[in-house]
């Protein structure tokens, strides 16, 4: 119950938009946590991952998703599936677009996230990139499509955060807890450390090379209480890009281990030994048993 005895609120509010608008960045301001992982490359985001924020007789539920984008692979097909679903039994909206940039396809994407009877709120992301001039006839080309709100927004510094947080708790009904305090995300370490990997190798990696990645950790092993040892799998496409992955003498696979060793250590606030090791398994992505033990399968 909250102190002044009103009802507590609640509710699951997803985030959808096109591929790399800054959804996960948005994700992890709202609930103050790294929950998701960000790149600037589209399709980072594969699965819905869960942030929960807290406040005084309040939870929301934050529901983050991969970008909208057409399917050409089983995985996308899962994807697609994954925002989809996202936009079942929620309680309010939030459709993201990035303001610095003039997309096409944007227009209909936007127009079309209706969800019967739910608020909707329709943010301009990006906006540190943007002259404020600019920002007025984006607002009136979006005034038409029935949101609650067009909020100009930065992910990336905060602004814009605040009034979309009152927007929400506006918005919020009477609810249940979900998930106790204390509890940022329903990901598991296990995944967390997967996609901590997956980010590293987004950034070393270029070009078609990191959409064909995946990670899959094998085993965690708490050595001492000050050390946690991990073996991962980072999955690849082809043989041309496994060695590639590794690099030069093992290079570049270095780089991406220790980079992500270090927020891994953060994560865990243990030191860590990260082995990985670097498979190929072709066209993996439209493989169901691969896309099962990547975990790109059923939400749970
Ligand atoms: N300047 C600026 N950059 C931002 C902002 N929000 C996100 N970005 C950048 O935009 C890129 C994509 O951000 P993500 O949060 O990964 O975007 P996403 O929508 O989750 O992308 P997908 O998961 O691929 O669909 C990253 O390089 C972010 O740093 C913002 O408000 N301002
Ligand atoms: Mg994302």
């Amino acid at each position: 119950m909250a102190s002044d005895g009103a009802a507590f609120k609640s509710g699951f509010v997803s985030i959808v938009g096109r591929p790399n608008v800054g959804k996960s960045t948005l994700l992890n301001a709202l609930v103050g946590e790294k929950v998701a992982i960000i790149s600037p490359r589209p399709q980072t985001t594969r699965n819905q991952i869960i942030g929960i924020r807290n406040g005084e007789g309040w939870q929301i539920v934050f529901v983050d998703t991969p970008g909208i984008h057409k399917p050409r692979t089983r995985l996308g097909e899962f994807m697609d599936k994954s925002v989809k679903d996202a936009l079942q039994a929620i309680d309010a909206l939030i459709v993201i677009t990035d303001a610095s940039r003039s997309d096409p396809a944007e227009r209909e994407t936007v127009k079309s996230l209706a969800v019967g009877g739910v608020p909707r709120f329709l943010l301009l992301n990006k906006i540190d990139l943007v002259h404020p001039q600019q920002l007025l006839p984006r607002i009136a080309q979006y005034a038409g499509d029935g949101y609650d709100a067009i909020l100009p927004v930065s992910a990336k510094t905060g602004e814009g955060l605040e009034l979309l947080m009152q927007h929400l708790l506006g918005a919020l009904p009477a609810g249940p807890r979900y998930y106790p305090e204390g509890q940022w995300t329903a990901q598991t370490e296990r995944q967390i450390i997967a996609e901590l990997v997956r980010e590293q190798a987004l950034f070393a990696l270029q070009e078609e090379i990191p959409h064909g990645i995946g990670v899959e950790v094998l085993s965690m092993k708490e050595v001492s209480p000050t050390l946690t040892e991990i073996f991962a799998d980072v999955y690849c496409d082809k043989d041309s890009h496994k060695g590639i992955i590794i690099g030069r003498q093992g290079a570049m696979l270095r780089r991406i281990g220790s980079k992500a060793r270090e927020s891994i250590e953060r994560l865990l606030n243990t030191q860590v030994n990260l082995k990985l090791w670097v498979k190929v398994r072709p066209d993996w992505r439209n493989s169901r048993q691969d896309l099962k033990s990547l975990g790109y399968s059923e939400q749970v």
